[in-house]
């Protein structure tokens, strides 16, 4: 017997009408109000919600897992217990939201010896695979050889063709999964000063690369992704977007950079990094989350959310101005310890989805005359307009339209999905990590 889509839903369809009954009138009225606010500026409200109603940013597998600190892991009731528990919570998620309909997975963690099976499952779910992980800033249990001292770019060859060949597992996964890019992120680096050739392990990282640049299928792109210190605390040897982008110009047009918000130092301005990575038509896409210090994987626009308008704001001139090779691929990348997960990351995917709209309200046209004429005031009075206006009626009203939540997170808590998970979820073992 074949189970149905609507069978397969992990939260009850009746309960979602129900709130969304509730809620309508309301919100009827929030839209007729904004969208005649709106036309006092020219804007057509449901041009605005078409281009919403187009926006996904992908889910990390990891994500909807309690994360850890450098000192602990706190885990959370009805947590995860693999792969397959993982997409319902993704499930969950996009059932509600309806923007995240992919899910990246991160290898080895999500390993599976079917993974057409796996592909299959996540349809049921309304699901697709996003961008691949690899994971070599981890040691296997029993593995032979170590990445504590690097991986892609450790000193010895064998230790880094183990690397390698990881990394094109993880494509031939990705393959029968329907991915098209694997994300590159490496922990390697130093601790101390001397203790890496800075040149050196660059190069070791660029002759790795190639090896799996060169195993990407056609449509594949591959996604390297810098950071700025940690696990190594004083030098990474991918480190920023310069490094970042001259491993992306000399691997090839298939390579580009990817920026997730949290690997930067507390004051960079990264919609200008992304611009600059626009400009030269290598930005691969993000990691979104928000942080107060360094990585501190927070859901995202949860501590500056004018930042991550601002990165929208580049992000729609671009499509304006079909920058070539713009295409970029979003992705959520947060996991921390004192939330549900899947109720941060469904924020979190609505926030994004907030930003998209509110920088699509920019007016362009006045803003590039305030450029030119050099009226600062103004210009920056432009965006604030936009970031100052109260989307939500838009954002609620695609995700009605799209069958789901205008509320989600009233509708999650109200489902008690968390509460039937923790009945039929063990409970995980707190230990794992920490440095006390
Ligand atoms: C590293 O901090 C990172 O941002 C990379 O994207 C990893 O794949 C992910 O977090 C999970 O550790
Ligand atoms: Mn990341």
């Amino acid at each position: 017997m074949t189970t149905s889509f609507i069978e397969t839903q992990p939260i009850a369809a009746g309960l979602i009408e129900a709130e969304n009954t509730r809620r309508a009138g309301v919100l009827e009225r929030e839209y007729d109000l904004l969208g005649e606010k709106l036309a006092r500026g020219g804007i057509d409200i449901e041009a605005v919600k078409r281009e919403v109603s187009k926006f996904t940013v992908a889910v990390p597998s990891w994500g909807v897992g309690t994360g850890g600190t450098r000192f602990a892991r706190f885990p959370g009731p009805g947590e995860p217990r693999d792969v397959h528990d993982k997409l319902q919570d993704c499930g969950v998620i996009q059932q509600l939201v309806r923007c995240t309909s992919g899910v990246s997975l991160h290898f080895p963690w999500d390993w599976v010896d079917d993974f057409a099976a796996l592909r299959d499952e996540g349809a049921q779910l309304g699901l697709h695979f996003d961008a691949v992980n690899s994971n070599t800033f981890q040691d296997r249990p029993g593995a032979a050889l170590s990445y504590k001292f690097g991986s892609l770019t450790h000193t010895d060859p064998t230790t880094r063709a183990a690397a390698i060949e990881h990394n094109l597992a993880c494509i031939e996964a990705g393959k029968q999964l329907g991915s098209q890019a694997i994300t590159v992120w490496i922990g390697d680096g130093s601790s101390f000063p001397g203790q890496q050739h800075f040149r050196r392990s660059f190069e070791r990282y660029l002759q790795s690369a190639r090896r799996i640049y060169d195993a990407l299928p056609a449509d594949w792109r591959m996604y390297i992704e810098h950071k700025l210190f940690e696990p190594a605390f004083y030098s990474t040897v991918i480190q920023d977007w310069g490094s970042s982008l001259l491993a992306a110009q000399t691997l090839g047009p298939k390579a580009l950079c990817l920026v997730d918000l949290g690997h930067h130092a507390p004051t960079v301005n990264i919609e200008l990094i992304v611009a600059r990575l626009i400009g030269c038509g290598k930005l691969a896409g993000f990691h979104f989350n928000d942080s107060k210090y360094g990585d501190d994987d927070l859901d995202s626009g949860s501590i500056q959310p004018y930042r991550l308008f601002l990165v929208f704001n580049e992000l729609v001139d671009a499509a304006r101005d079909r920058a070539a090779g713009f295409d970029p691929a979003y992705m959520l990348d947060q996991s921390h310890n004192v939330t549900d997960p899947i109720e941060s990351l469904m924020l979190s995917g609505a926030t994004v989805q907030r930003s998209y709209a509110q920088a699509l309200l920019v007016d362009r046209a006045a803003l590039d005359a305030y450029q030119d004429a050099n009226d600062a005031l103004m210009a920056t009075q432009t965006l604030k307009a936009a970031f100052e206006t109260d989307v939500s009626p838009i954002v609620q009203r695609v995700r009605l339209e799209a069958g789901g939540a205008i509320d989600p997170l009233a509708v999650y808590r109200a489902s008690g999905y968390r509460r039937r998970m923790a009945e039929i979820r063990p409970k995980s073992s707190g230990l794992g990590g920490g440095i006390v």
